[in-house]
């Protein structure tokens, strides 16, 4: 079992059903699961290099949940005091990205898809895209 020792995170598990040879059914409810009102998903797949790297960004205001429904990444996180890596490779549980939480997304399995839920839209000036300027803004 992880734990989260980061602050702006924290763990959601969702609710499967597992028809064995026929697959496994996974839900997510806005408001309910998932502790937010989904107004926006993303996936990211096609991870051709395991050297990718993606995210290095912390978010202002936006709230998101993180899973890896297929594969395996590592999920590396910074609050400004502390940071954590997690292997990302169970598909029903999600790790929470809240805002003013630095992430970086590494070691992608070729076969690795990311599935993101967002509480907002997308917005560019959402992003803090520079450490230094998180830094400052964290504390
Ligand atoms: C995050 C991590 C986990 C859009 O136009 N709309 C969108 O909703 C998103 C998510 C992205 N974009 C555009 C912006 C860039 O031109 O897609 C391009 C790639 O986005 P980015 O470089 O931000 O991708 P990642 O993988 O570094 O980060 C993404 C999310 O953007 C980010 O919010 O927390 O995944």
């Amino acid at each position: 079992m992880i734990e989260i020792k980061v602050k702006n995170s924290g763990i959601v598990f969702l609710q499967h059903f597992d028809d064995r040879n026929d697959g496994v059914l996974t839900i997510g409810e806005s408001e309910r699961s998932v502790p937010f009102k989904i107004q926006r998903i993303y996936y990211i797949n096609n991870l051709k290099k395991r050297t990718a790297v993606r995210g290095k960004h912390a978010h202002k205001k936006q709230n998101q949940i993180i899973f890896c429904v297929n594969g395996s990444f590592v999920l590396n996180l910074d609050d400004g005091s502390k940071k954590q890596s997690i292997t990302m490779n169970n598909p029903y549980m999600g790790i929470k990205l809240d805002a003013m939480l630095w992430h970086e997304m590494t070691d992608f399995s070729p076969d690795c898809v990311i599935l993101v839920l967002a509480d907002d839209y997308y917005d560019a000036n959402d992003y803090i895209r520079n450490y230094e300027d998180f830094l400052s803004l964290v504390k």
